[in-house]
């Protein structure tokens, strides 16, 4: 087997500490360079015999340039550039080399296969992460932010992680961990020495601190719908009946024939993605069928579909056509429409039956005002209104500067913190015995333990690592 080949998901389980390791790091194809990593313990012995020009004594963090040889010395396979980092100070604590030969398939398969032949092992998927989490250069949360890092698709994304990488969450969870600890401290105090009268803190001390570790938990949980926005991206929906110009506004916003339009009324049948960066942030606009009453059964379905997208969405675009203005079957859907979220597009302008007909009211549509904004499809119109109007909702949704939480592992684990902390707090309200509240608590310092990877377990490790691509 070649060993960019080897596959398995199970890093946590097989660790061979002292083993040393290789793979590639930069994507499969070709390309002018290709990165080929070695860590370990014994990365310095194992790269001398490819790497005869390699010199005695070895600098961190500098660069050697040379030809690389079959180990037995008989094969040129590639002049190299060869970056050494010290035991220490690389990514994964170990001895690292970084090997770039060119970006042939051939001679990274030929580079890993002498790697292995001198001593190296084939790596697992994230193991460089995963040693360089188990040699405590980076906690688990950290550790996930590096794939987060890899996979983000906007600007917003690769921000987020990169504070998760510098430990900005961690920092905090910490801080929620220290605090449980301080109330289970006392509490155990409590049980130690409750026969010698020893008042440690009073029950509403303690809770005064639970309270307020609570509403710290409740903050970061109140963020995950700004994570996902931040990860996903932003998802608009834009809906209308048939014929009022949804797949051609998708079109005009994307740049690009996304969706087939047609003058046929009922052209879209199903969701037509399209996904574009704005303002830093992805943003997923969704095509759906039209709305139209009727008693055709796969297209009931299909308007069924369309209704239940919108409390999915994070923003809705109700596409009307000027030419026709509001008929009864825009009103009958009304009902269904989620107004908070939506903004009305008054489409085709630029049509001369356009010109007769006047703006509605926006209260037309529901109780509360609603933004109307007027656009061509075919001219452009408006489209620059309507891009502030998604950036104006995005901004509202997702604060540009505190800790999200972005992950559902993260967001799991924070969830039973609040339970915890909600069970134990009239317990400690009642007076009731210290060890039935320790008992409680304790499940919320574990799963905070579980998140920053404290307290070792492998099926969490796996579930992490098992996302990482090989050579990271
Ligand atoms: N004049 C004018 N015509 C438009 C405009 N936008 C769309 N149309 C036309 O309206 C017709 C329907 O457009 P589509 O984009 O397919 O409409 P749709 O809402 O996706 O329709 P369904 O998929 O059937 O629900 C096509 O003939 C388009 O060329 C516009 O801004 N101005
Ligand atoms: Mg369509």
């Amino acid at each position: 087997m070649r060993p960019s080949e080897t596959v398995s998901s199970n890093v946590g389980a097989s660790l061979g500490a002292s083993s040393t390791v290789c793979a590639l790091a930069t994507a499969h194809g070709i390309g002018a360079i290709s990165v080929i990593r070695i860590s370990g313990g014994d990365a310095i012995a194992i790269m001398r015999r490819l790497a005869g020009f390699l010199p005695e004594n070895l600098e961190s963090h500098k660069i050697y340039y040379g030809i690389i040889k079959s180990v037995d010395g008989n094969r040129r396979l590639d002049e190299v550039l060869i970056s050494y980092f010290a035991n220490g100070k690389s990514f994964t604590g170990e001895t690292t080399f970084e090997i770039s030969c060119h970006g042939s398939e051939a001679i990274v398969n030929d580079v890993l296969q002498e790697l292995v032949n001198a001593g190296a092992k084939p790596a697992k998927r994230g193991e460089f992460t995963f040693r360089a989490f188990m040699n405590g250069r980076l906690d688990l949360v950290q550790a996930e932010s590096v794939l987060a890092m890899i996979e983000s698709r906007s600007t917003r994304a690769s921000q987020l992680a990169l504070r998760q990488l510098q430990g900005e969450f961690s920092t905090e969870l910490k801080k929620i961990a220290d605090d449980l600890t301080w109330v289970l401290a006392h509490l155990e105090a409590n049980i130690d020495y409750a026969s010698e009268d020893i008042v440690i803190a009073e029950a509403d001390v303690l809770a005064t601190r639970m309270e307020k570790l609570q509403t710290q938990v409740e903050r970061l949980l109140s963020t995950y719908k700004q994570g996902r926005i931040v990860r996903e991206g932003f998802q608009v929906a834009l809906v209308g009946r048939p014929n009022a110009g949804k797949s051609s506004l998708l079109n005009a916003l994307a740049g690009e024939e996304r969706a087939i339009v047609t003058e046929v009324a009922g052209t879209t049948r199903d969701f037509v993605e399209a996904q574009f960066a704005m303002n830093g942030y992805r943003v997923t606009m969704i095509d759906t069928a039209g709305l139209r009453m009727t008693d055709d059964r796969v297209e009931k379905i299909g308007v069924q579909r369309t209704i239940e997208k919108l409390s999915l969405v994070d923003m809705v675009l109700y596409v009307a056509d000027a030419r026709e203005g509001l008929s009864e079957e825009d009103r009958a859907f009304f009902a269904k429409i989620p107004w908070h979220m939506t903004s009305v597009l008054w489409n085709k302008i630029d049509a001369p039956e356009a010109e007769a007909r006047v703006l509605p009211d926006s209260r037309l549509f529901c109780a509360e005002p609603v933004q109307l904004i007027s656009v061509s499809a075919h001219t452009g119109q408006g489209l620059e209104a309507l891009r502030a109007a998604i950036v104006a909702k995005l901004s509202t949704e997702v604060s540009e500067d505190s800790t999200l939480v972005a992950n559902v592992r993260h967001f799991e684990g924070l969830k039973t913190v609040r339970t915890a902390v909600a069970a134990s707090l009239p317990l400690v309200l009642n007076g009731e015995s210290p060890d039935l509240i320790a008992l409680e608590l304790q499940t919320g310092l574990v799963a905070l333990y579980e998140i920053l990877g404290l307290t070792y377990d492998d099926q969490v490790m796996d579930r992490v690592f098992k996302e990482f691509c090989l050579g990271k």
